[in-house]
């Protein structure tokens, strides 16, 4: 079994902030953990805006605090996000997150993150091994 609590990757490896700085992840499970995905607290800071486009994973995203929006570039749509709001990235949507309160998401990848991913030219994450 597995339990950990956000203290335990504060200050880690494990909790990596996004390089233009409007976000921060803590990688609770990683693809090493053996589960098929990885799960992942991320907050979006207020006042911020981050384009996103994981070309080669899907994500499910669920909000339990804050509030902003996503655009999906796809379509121009723009959908709120609260504490409640789910989204599943399930065509490798582009897209941006806009937050106007700091946004806790709660995050799952499949195929699962690694760890070491960096954003590629096209803003996403490639595949990697361990
Ligand atoms: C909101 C969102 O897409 N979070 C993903 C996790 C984050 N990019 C990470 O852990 O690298």
């Amino acid at each position: 079994m597995i339990v950990k609590h956000l203290s335990d990757l504060k200050g880690t490896d494990d909790e990596v902030y996004g390089e233009k700085g409007t976000w921060v992840s803590r990688r609770f499970l990683l693809k090493k953990d053996g589960m098929g995905f990885s799960f992942h607290e991320t907050i979006i800071f207020a006042g911020t805006e981050t384009y996103l486009w994981y070309k080669n994973h899907l994500e499910a995203v669920y909000c339990v605090g804050g509030e902003g929006e996503i655009e999906d570039l796809g379509t121009g749509k723009i959908h709120p996000i609260k504490d409640g709001t789910m989204y599943a990235l399930n065509n490798h949507d582009k897209h941006y997150l806009r937050s106007k309160k700091d946004m806790r998401l709660i995050c799952v990848f499949n195929p699962p993150l690694v760890g070491r991913e960096d954003h590629d030219e096209d803003g996403a994450y490639p595949l990697l091994d361990e």
